[in-house]
């Protein structure tokens, strides 16, 4: 791993951290309204995939999303502006946490019906193939829809049409609060996809290196005209569902052990992996000491030094991103009307003419 591609790791795992932790903030205080579905625990994945696609791929993906957004290139402001329901937000605040959507970064959204990411990933999928254009496209999905009939449509049509789609399971092990071996026959996600001739594979989901290593391969094989692949992460949020659910349901010993495998905690311990300690440094003798650090640095470590540094800058990006949602307006009538593609502005919400 070369120490750019780390840093960039280090960068947007702990500011996806910082962002979900400030958003649950202000919705406590009350400014951010509705549904609000955090990703702490599950950033490994988001940041992993994402990092492997080019900017030509497409991104369809679920209502826990922000951090997707967020690493595919979405300003902070924008985002936390759009939680916010705010003028300046990605979707001008009429999207709201469940619906970031940015059509020139190809991020295809933001949905919130389980399993509707299936048919559209698998439609710009089509549209690709029949362009035979080198794209592809990322449908992430949790565990919760695979039970859902689009799964077992889109894998089938995709499969059978050699569409270039990766399909990403977040394997958090819940579907609100009801546990994956209660609603499902079939527990390992990546099993499922043989049905369809898909080739699958289950992957640690809390070590970004792995999912982003696991990523480029599928989708090599993706790109090379093999058709699409079939990644399952293994995560676990650390959250509830959603702002409205304490997550009572999980057993402590559970949740301890899982938070215990901290992926932004494992990004840091890979990042300083063969950094000298104090220890070494001072065995070597000042002689040797820029020596070994000026070699360290070189692989591709960090200090304790570089990763506050890192955490400094995602926390000045988060507060600036809170200030700038806090004074941004709300949208007005006019920009509702306007974003309509039946625009029929001589009426309004009341009905009179
Ligand atoms: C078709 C449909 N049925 C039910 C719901 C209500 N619902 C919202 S989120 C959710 C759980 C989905 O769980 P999972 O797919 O595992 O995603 P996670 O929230 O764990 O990321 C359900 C059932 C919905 N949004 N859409
Ligand atoms: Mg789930």
């Amino acid at each position: 791993m070369d120490r750019e591609t780390l840093h960039r790791f280090l960068h947007d795992m702990l500011l996806a951290r910082a962002f979900e932790e400030r958003a649950a903030q202000e919705y406590s205080e009350g400014n951010i309204a509705g549904f609000l579905h955090l990703y702490p625990g599950e950033e490994a994945v988001a940041v992993g995939v994402i990092h492997a696609t080019e900017p030509g791929d497409y991104i369809a993906t679920t209502y826990r999303e922000h951090v997707h957004a967020l690493v595919r290139g979405i300003p902070p402001r924008q985002v936390m502006a759009e939680l916010f329901g705010r003028r300046d937000g990605v979707c001008k605040g009429m999207g709201g946490s469940m619906h970031l959507f940015d059509r020139e970064r190809r991020f295809m959204g933001g949905y919130a019906i389980v399993g509707e990411t299936f048919p559209v990933a698998t439609g710009i999928a089509y549209s690709i193939a029949l362009r035979q254009l080198p794209e592809a496209v990322i449908c992430f999905f949790g565990d919760g829809a695979v039970n859902q009939g689009t799964f077992h449509e889109a894998l089938n049509m995709a499969s059978l049409w050699k569409l270039p789609v990766l399909f990403v399971c977040e394997n958090n092990h819940y579907q609100i609060g009801t546990e994956i071996h209660r609603h499902s026959a079939v527990v390992n996600v990546y099993k499922r996809a043989c049905a369809y001739n898909i080739p699958a594979e289950k992957v640690n989901g809390m070590d970004v290196i792995n999912v982003y290593e696991a990523t480029r391969h599928a989708l090599t094989q993706i790109r090379a005209g093999n058709g699409p692949q079939l990644l399952e992460f293994e995560t676990y949020r650390f959250r509830g569902h959603s702002m409205a659910d304490a997550g009572s349901y999980r057993p402590r010993v559970e949740v301890n052990s899982q938070t215990g495998r901290d992926p932004v905690e494992t990004v840091i311990h890979e990042a300083k992996l063969g950094y000298p300690t104090q220890a070494e440094i001072a065995a070597a003798g000042p002689d040797l000491v820029e020596q070994l650090v000026g070699h360290s640095a070189a692989v591709g470590h960090f200090d304790d030094r570089h990763i506050e540094a890192v955490r400094d800058e995602v926390k000045r990006i988060v507060d600036d991103a809170a200030q700038f949602a806090l004074s941004s307006p709300p949208p007005t009538m006019d920009d509702a009307w306007s974003s309509l593609y039946c625009n029929r502005q001589h009426e309004t919400l009341t009905g009179a003419a």
